[in-house]
């Protein structure tokens, strides 16, 4: 048996959940509400002490990171639809793309979604005291804690925030560029590397940010964005999951952020 645990907003999980569909592989879920603080339930950190989603389960065994658990999917279920080309060079391509994801793409998306949307529901609920804010985090997960804290207080003001925007932008252009030369980001066909920028894509849409590529700004991206979300795959991946408050707030404080992003961008 396959257990997700998953949050909706959460890029990560939303990329499992999509390479799952796409091989049509059933799952079983439990939903960490990382909103809520969920993440650092005494029982969910002894699944996951970085206290963070996705995390799968399969027949019991625990697997971490979701680019990992995307490999391992594709190796335990070698009959279902492959994600990954079989040559391995054709793999390198693939794991560029993923490798970049998780190394830069992810934290800046985590810092932007801070900064547009879920600063405002935090704030609005009550941020408490900076020490609450830090307990469960624990010795590992404390730096990262007290940077969250600035990007709530502290929104497009923050640390580093502006960089990691450009940051971001600079992955659309990095995608405009393959999606010129091939239909699909790692080659002519649809792999793991388009399964992984898919949730990035949808979270700039989701804040209303569509900017960064409509109007002729970045094309093929558009195309390619166009084409990810007629899947069948990808309403089910990506909405099923997603409560209908958090796709609110996350509509109308992107909206309110996006004109500071525009300038940000030089749009
Ligand atoms: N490298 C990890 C990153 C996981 C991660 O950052 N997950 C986020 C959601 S996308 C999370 O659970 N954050 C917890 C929090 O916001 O406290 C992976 O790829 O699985």
């Amino acid at each position: 048996m396959l257990e997700l645990y998953h949050h909706g907003s959460s890029a990560c999980a939303a990329k499992v959940r999509f390479a799952l569909a796409e091989k049509g592989l059933d799952w079983t879920g439990h939903y960490v509400d990382l909103l809520k603080g969920e993440q650092f339930d005494p029982a969910f950190l002894a699944i996951n002490p970085k206290a963070v989603v996705p995390v799968l389960v399969h027949d019991g065994e625990i697997i971490l990171e979701s680019t990992v658990i995307c490999e391992y999917l594709e190796e335990a279920f070698p009959e279902t639809p492959r994600l990954y080309p079989e040559s391995p060079l054709a793999r390198t391509k693939v794991r560029l793309w993923t490798k970049a994801v998780d190394e830069e793409l992810h934290p800046a998306c985590s810092a932007l979604t801070y900064v547009l949307s879920h600063r405002h529901a935090i704030l609005r609920n009550g941020a408490g005291s900076f020490d609450d804010f830090l307990k469960g985090a624990g010795p590992d997960g404390r730096a990262a804690r007290e940077l969250k804290w600035r990007w709530i207080q502290e929104g497009l003001d923050a640390p580093g925030v502006a960089d990691k925007i450009r940051l971001y932008d600079g992955y659309l252009h990095k995608m405009e560029a393959a999606l010129e030369k091939s239909d699909w980001l790692a080659g002519g066909a649809f792999t793991m590397a388009d399964v992984a920028l898919a949730p990035y894509l949808n979270r700039l849409a989701m804040l209303q940010c569509h900017g960064m590529w409509r109007d002729g700004r970045l094309p093929c991206v558009e195309d390619w964005f166009a084409r990810i979300r007629a899947r069948a795959t990808f309403e089910p991946a990506f909405f099923k999951w997603m409560p209908a408050d958090l796709i609110e707030n996350m509509r109308a404080n992107g909206a309110r952020s996006w004109p500071a992003v525009k300038d940000l961008l030089g749009i």
